[in-house]
């Protein structure tokens, strides 16, 4: 007997229902392997699905492109940030000694940590493009500790599905899923091309998702939170740009 392995099963699943008979049929099989996105359900719901869910099957473990010292872009263009208040003014005053980033959710040992704690983790770098929906893009070598590692000591509960995150502009928060979250190349970046991340480019603090668009990439992070659920933040789908029209995932 032929034994198929699961990964193999529905990526042979998809790929035929997808041309045979259209997106109904493969959003089920998406569904039942819980490769449904949070933003699944507008008109582009089928659609968002299917990306989501094949990307997920047939990239599952795959990195980023990684780039060499010599390919990083001399000029990186910073995209342009509202205001950042008041709060985010006084910790820069204190050179962010104050900066905290908080964990909490389901996890077993809710935490905050400095951000002299986090650059005592383990560090990684990985010289990676970011790219822009708006069709610019930019590689620079980022610095950080991997979102794992800190998940890891925080304590992840089993029935954890995604991770929420929250910068001080209150209008960015995104969510990635567990695949993106334990990535290797998923890094809370506080360098860049060998220094400080700068405060244009969202330091002191910023989720570096490597394998997701610019936007993913939210700027001076402050709290993480663990959930199985996304339908409790905001409007319920998933993050905020599926608020403004964008997918929830933005896998590159
Ligand atoms: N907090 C915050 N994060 C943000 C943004 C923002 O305006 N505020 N812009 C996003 C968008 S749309 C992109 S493309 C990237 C831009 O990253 P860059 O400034 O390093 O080019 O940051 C993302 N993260
Ligand atoms: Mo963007």
């Amino acid at each position: 007997m032929i034994k198929l392995s699961r990964r193999k099963l529905i990526a042979t699943g998809l790929a035929a229902t997808a041309g045979a008979t259209g997106f109904v049929v493969a959003s089920k099989l998406a569904e039942r392997y819980g490769l449904v996105p949070p933003d699944s359900g507008g008109i582009y719901g089928p659609g968002e699905t299917l990306t989501y869910a094949a990307q997920r099957v047939l990239t599952r473990h795959s990195l980023a492109r990684e780039f060499s010292p010599s390919q990083v872009s001399k000029t990186p263009f910073a995209n342009e940030v509202d205001p950042l208040g008041e709060e985010f003014q006084r910790l820069q005053h204190g050179a962010f000694a104050d900066w905290r980033l908080a964990v909490d959710g389901l996890v077993t040992r809710p935490a905050s940590f400095s951000l002299a704690e986090l650059k005592s983790f383990p560090r990684r770098s990985h010289i990676t493009m970011i790219q822009c929906e708006e069709g610019w893009s930019y590689i620079a070598e980022w610095t950080g500790a991997p979102l794992s590692h800190i998940l890891g000591l925080a304590g992840v509960l089993p029935k954890v599905r995604y991770v929420v995150y929250h910068s001080i502009q209150t209008d960015w928060w995104e969510s990635i899923d567990m695949a993106d979250a334990l990535h290797p190349q998923t890094l809370l970046a506080y360098g860049m091309n060998g220094g400080e991340l700068p405060i244009g480019f969202g330091g002191p603090l910023r989720m570096r998702v490597a394998r997701q668009l610019g936007y993913k990439n939210v700027k001076y992070i402050t709290r993480l939170t663990l959930t199985d659920n996304l339908k409790q933040f905001g409007k319920g789908l998933g993050s905020a740009s599926p608020e403004g029209g964008y997918a929830w995932y933005a896998g590159i």
